[in-house]
């Protein structure tokens, strides 16, 4: 059976169903000075540094033939689906809704929002506008993944620990198989980033499997070739 080499042990790939990449929040927002990452208080530039990564990643996939979704965390202009504890979060100087450099901070449609131009969503990929930090909560994310019998995600993107991880443990309890790229998710903060790789595939794969972009390629081309 095809697999590709991850940790803690070697991630099967499936008979009779699909795999996908989802690449989490690769926007503005994130990435640039001006945007919500900064208005946190961070460095976006650790989260930028993995973009040539992510693009070969993706390019990787895309010439693969895998189903490929993008998530974009933002909210309505009205704020009408933002809470008002994550209103409050953060206590800087502006907050989401508020108008920064990159236009409104974290508001869908805004300059801020957009995917970054070297990872945009090409036609026939799947973006999902979120509005937690989950990708399941609140989409249409779980009907997509099933009207496609997709049952395998492999997952990148940022922040490891923020939406990377709460997307990856709601995919977890719905039952898909999950692999984190290792070298293709960043945090503002590089010891979380490990600690969430190690709490991923401790206690057996507690969450699911960690791989690099090349162990990932290579295992899924070897995938497309048996079947
Ligand atoms: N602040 C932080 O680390 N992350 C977020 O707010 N969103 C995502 O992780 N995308």
């Amino acid at each position: 059976m095809p697999f590709i080499a991850a940790q803690p042990y070697e991630y099967e790939l499936p008979i009779e169903s699909q795999i996908a990449l989802i690449v989490i929040d690769m926007q503005r927002d994130f990435l640039e000075p001006g945007g919500f990452g900064e208005v946190l208080g961070n460095e976006v530039g650790r989260a930028n540094a993995i973009v040539p990564t992510v693009k070969r990643l993706l390019e990787g996939c895309r010439s693969l033939n895998l189903p490929i979704f993008h998530t974009q965390e933002g909210h309505c202009a009205d704020l009408s689906d933002c809470p008002k504890s994550k209103l409050k979060r953060g206590r800087g100087d502006l907050t989401i809704g508020d108008s920064g450099k990159l236009g409104r901070i974290l508001i869908l449609g805004e300059p801020g929002n957009e995917i970054i131009s070297e990872l945009a969503p090409i036609a026939g990929e799947v973006l999902i506008p979120k509005p937690g930090k989950g990708a399941f909560y609140n989409t249409d994310l779980e009907v997509q993944l099933i009207a496609r019998n997709i049952t395998h995600l492999l997952i990148a993107g940022v922040t490891t620990e923020v939406c990377v991880q709460t997307t990856m443990r709601e995919a977890n309890d719905r039952g898909y198989e999950c692999l984190l790229v290792e070298d293709a998710t960043a945090s503002y903060f590089p010891e979380f980033k490990q600690a969430t790789l190690e709490m991923v595939r401790a206690q057996g794969g507690i969450v699911g499997w960690t791989a690099t972009t090349d162990q990932v390629l290579e295992g899924v081309r070897s995938w497309k070739a048996a079947g």
